[in-house]
């Protein structure tokens, strides 16, 4: 039985051109800074987003992880939303690696941090008190519908942030989604934050990989934590290939995963015993609640896996769609069909 997989798009597969390219892909040692492809790699996305230099890491996890690390020492505090990535999902490596001590705000629906909250969190000069260094932005938002934020947005942030002598770092995951839904150039969204690490293994399909972007003097210094958390890959042009045809030939389709994602959540809308916040959905993800309780979220995953559909279960009666390169609008109307059949029963 082929399987509709909207677990994330985490889970999409290589390119033929992905694969042509790691074929070919030229090589050399990374540590030494000897891969030409994993230079070429570096060199795009920093220009894709106006930023002096870039570092290829293994995951977004790694990229968030070396970028806070390299930005605050040991007992600095960094502000965060309480829904964000960084926060929910790496791990707590920012603090058990690093000592870095997380202050979480309120993330509002629209994925952004009210600015009084981020004004109220910068601590003062007080030796009771760790010192705040950085704050932390997430484009798109995960746990908030995938909201995009927008260049007004983050300039107001950054302007907050800089006032008050922090640093800002941006967990750009899924920026290209941000910047095709909002049909702005990516280096709008990054204007002035001193960080920013985006995935190429989600909706650009490439299947490992991250860069963290930055002025030359962030990267120097992010290549040396790069290492001490054993990030120092080699022969990395061979994942790094498939990146380059991501970065140049995957970004304009995310427009067909935007499109899928809001056909989707009308068709949620219609079944029974379903809700979803349809308007806002503005990127490739969507959120599912169950509103029925004779079964529970186990036999409802059960039950759409024994027909051919995968969500990810993301929370009590909550669940998570996520449209990506490989989903056709085909897949889209069989996962409804599949959602209509099981919540008849
Ligand atoms: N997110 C994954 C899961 O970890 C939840 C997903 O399926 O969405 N920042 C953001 C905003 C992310 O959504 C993710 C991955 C990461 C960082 C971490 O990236 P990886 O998985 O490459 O470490």
């Amino acid at each position: 039985m082929d399987i509709v997989d909207l677990r994330s798009d985490t889970v999409t597969l290589p390119s033929p051109k992905m694969r042509e390219a790691i074929y070919r892909a030229e090589l050399g040692d990374d540590v030494f800074s000897e891969d030409v492809t994993v230079n070429r790699l570096q060199q795009i996305a920093a220009e894709k987003l106006g930023m002096e230099a870039a570092l290829y890491v293994a995951s977004g996890t790694m990229g968030n992880l070396v970028s806070v690390l390299t930005h605050c020492g040991r007992g600095e505090e960094i502000i965060l939303g309480d829904m964000s990535h960084i926060f929910l999902n790496e791990a707590g490596g920012i603090s058990a690696l690093g000592g870095v001590f997380p202050h979480t705000i309120p993330n509002q629906p629209d994925g952004t941090l009210k600015l009084s909250d981020i004004e109220g969190a910068i601590r003062d000069e007080n030796i009771h008190f760790p010192r705040t260094r950085l704050l932390c932005l997430e484009n798109t938002h995960n746990r908030c519908y995938g909201a995009p934020l927008t260049p007004e947005y983050t300039a107001s942030a950054v302007a907050l942030a800089k006032s008050r002598g922090l640093l800002v770092h941006l967990d750009g995951s899924r920026i290209f989604n941000a910047s095709v839904a909002l049909g702005v150039d990516p280096t709008q969204l990054t204007s002035g934050v001193d960080s920013v690490n985006f995935c190429l293994s989600k909706g650009l399909a490439a299947p490992v990989g991250s860069v963290i972007c930055g002025s030359a003097d962030f990267i120097a210094r992010a290549r040396r934590i790069r290492k001490m958390v054993g990030g120092g890959m080699r022969q990395a042009g061979i994942i790094a290939a498939a990146g380059i045809v991501a970065l140049e030939g995957m970004v304009s389709r995310l427009a067909e995963d935007h499109e899928n994602a809001r056909i989707f959540a009308d068709g949620i809308r219609n079944i029974p015993g379903l809700a979803t916040d349809a308007g806002r959905v503005k990127t490739n993800i969507v959120y599912i609640d169950l509103l029925r309780d004779d079964f529970s979220d186990g036999e409802f995953i059960k039950r759409i896996n024994a027909n051919g559909l995968k969500l990810s279960h993301t929370g009590p009666g909550r669940f998570r769609a996520v449209t990506h390169y490989g989903i056709v609008k085909n897949d889209i109307e069989r996962a409804l069909t599949i959602l209509r059949g099981v919540m008849q029963k």
